[in-house]
């Protein structure tokens, strides 16, 4: 085993680009007083339950503590419930159907070859650039120690940390054999937090705060760490299972009549999710806490590093998860839906010379805003094309009002349009979230509508859509629903293309 560890704790791959700019960069950070730096923390396949979030089951004391320090935002909502087209999206600062990534196959430098992402952004403004780990898309976990679906124009440096996880892949659960990306998969490790992916990713992490340190080289920092779990499979050091037994965990039973009113392009189960026993289900939810846990004491390890480097006060660090999550409910695991569970994300951002701290905002917001808010912080010029609107004034002012709505997209399942022997096809799928109600079309509406309105059914029971006592609200929401299209150029995808993409192995990662 101690070869083992040896060889994992070197198991890193760092690649340094060219830097045509090097010397200008110097230079300009000579000149020029202190500019801010950037600690951007990715997460992979996390949702809302956390400390600081309500939860009062997970732990989350790290995360909890990031809060207690910046704003945390209670209505962020991913643009496409699946990680390259989220990611895509958030990196570019344009929606879905502009990336021309509506799916974990696609590239967005296809259809914008030129695009200047918000890394580029920082890194032609004299920033030393990096990436730890998955910020663009990787499929999880046969992509880890790789490069994954990286975009090279994005970064100075790379590192491509590979762990313990990595290697253990005969000893997982999973509900399907061979499998552990696109199906639930778990393991309990008797092992150390840094012989992990995310752990070797936070020492390297750290290790580049140090040599690359503003107060040394007089150029600030872009640092984005992209943290593996809680992605499936669920694989964490046992101390982190210990902290959840089993029976104390109330998993989600699905509802009787829940999907009656559902159209069946929301509902893209997976096989064998829907017959978990209660059991299964505890089993299942105490890998992912774990590994929830796991990841949020690697992201201690990112802050502690910030304070003791004295960084902390001249640092915007920003806390965001790629998608939602759902542990059963509406009979739902994983992602790829339009419901809350899914494109609902956590999100945090501390700003040292903001003037809040541990408060909450209900505005509705983005993913793609983030883009601008970055570039408004530091003080960038911000690229013509990005879609999203700053959050700095939120971050002012935690009550200001934020959008009118949200937008999540995504391509259906396949379903069946001519009988029900007949062949399945897919369809787009486009929803918004206003301060009270969601709205969901299917197909432009032609394969079903939903309404839900979380003032009176928080959990999405009743679908209201169809309902005339809701028709003027469903008429607002159509209305927004088509400014919300219209703002993210959503364009009719042609039905081959469509089923082309739902046919592509897109559930991993
Ligand atoms: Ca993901």
């Amino acid at each position: 085993m101690l070869g083992l560890r040896v060889w994992l704790l070197m198991a890193v791959t760092v690649m340094v680009a060219g830097s045509i700019h090097g010397k200008t960069r110097a230079a300009e950070g000579k000149t020029k007083k202190p500019r801010k730096n950037v600690l951007f923390i990715t997460i992979d396949d996390l949702n809302n339950d956390l400390g600081c979030y309500g939860d009062g089951l997970v732990k989350s004391p790290n995360i909890d503590a990031l809060a207690k320090k910046g704003v945390t935002f209670d209505k962020a909502y991913c643009q496409y419930p699946v990680c390259n087209p989220s990611r895509s999206s958030f990196m570019t600062g344009l929606y879905p159907d502009q990336t021309g990534v509506l799916s974990n196959k696609d590239n967005f430098r296809d259809k914008n070859p030129n695009v200047t992402t918000l890394p580029q952004l920082f890194r032609e403004h004299g920033y030393f650039v990096a990436r730890v780990g998955k910020i663009y898309h990787y499929g999880v976990p046969t992509q880890i120690g790789t490069s994954g679906e990286d975009d090279p124009a994005s970064w100075d440096q790379v590192v491509n940390p590979r762990g313990i996880d990595r290697e253990v892949h005969e000893k997982i659960h999973t509900l399907q054999e061979g499998k552990f990306g696109g199906t639930l998969s778990w393991l309990n490790i008797e092992s150390d937090d840094l012989e992990h992916t995310d752990g070797i990713g936070a020492t390297e992490a750290i290790k580049l705060m140090e040599t690359h340190d503003p107060k040394k080289t007089g150029q600030p920092f872009f640092l984005a760490v992209g943290f593996y779990r809680p992605h499936t499979p669920y694989v964490a050091p046992s101390n982190y299972f210990e902290m959840y037994p089993r029976n104390a965990i109330e998993p989600v039973m699905e509802k009787p009549g829940d999907r009656d009113d559902i159209p069946e392009a929301a509902l893209p189960d997976r096989p064998k999710q829907r017959e978990l026993t209660k059991e299964q289900r505890q089993e299942i939810i105490q890998a992912y806490y774990a590994s929830v846990t796991y990841m949020d004491a690697q992201v201690g390890r990112l802050l502690a590093a910030l304070k003791r480097l004295d960084l902390e006060k001249n640092t915007i660090v920003v806390f965001v998860s790629d998608h939602g999550y759902h542990l059963g409910q509406h009979g739902l695991w994983q992602k790829s839906d339009l419901f809350e569970g899914s494109a609902r994300v956590p999100l945090i951002i501390t700003d040292p010379n903001g003037k809040s701290g541990g408060e909450t905002t209900e505005a509705i917001t983005e993913l793609v805003d983030l883009y601008p808010t970055l570039a408004d912080l530091c003080r960038l010029p911000k690229p013509k094309h990005l879609k999203g609107r700053s959050l700095a004034p939120i971050l002012e002012d935690p009550s200001q009002p934020g959008k009118e709505a949200a937008l999540t997209v995504t391509v259906s399942r396949g379903i069946r349009v001519k009988g029900p022997q007949g062949k399945r096809e897919r369809v787009m799928g486009y929803s918004i979230r206003t301060p009270r109600y969601r709205y969901t079309e299917w197909g432009n509406g032609k394969n079903g509508r939903e309404l839900y309105d979380y003032l009176s059914d928080p959990d999405e029971f009743t679908n209201l859509a169809e309902d005339p006592e809701h028709a003027t609200t469903v008429e607002q929401m159509e209305s927004l629903l088509k400014s919300a299209k219209k703002r993210a150029g959503a364009t009719p995808v042609s039905e081959n293309a469509l089923n082309e993409l739902g046919g592509r192995p897109q559930l991993e990662g």
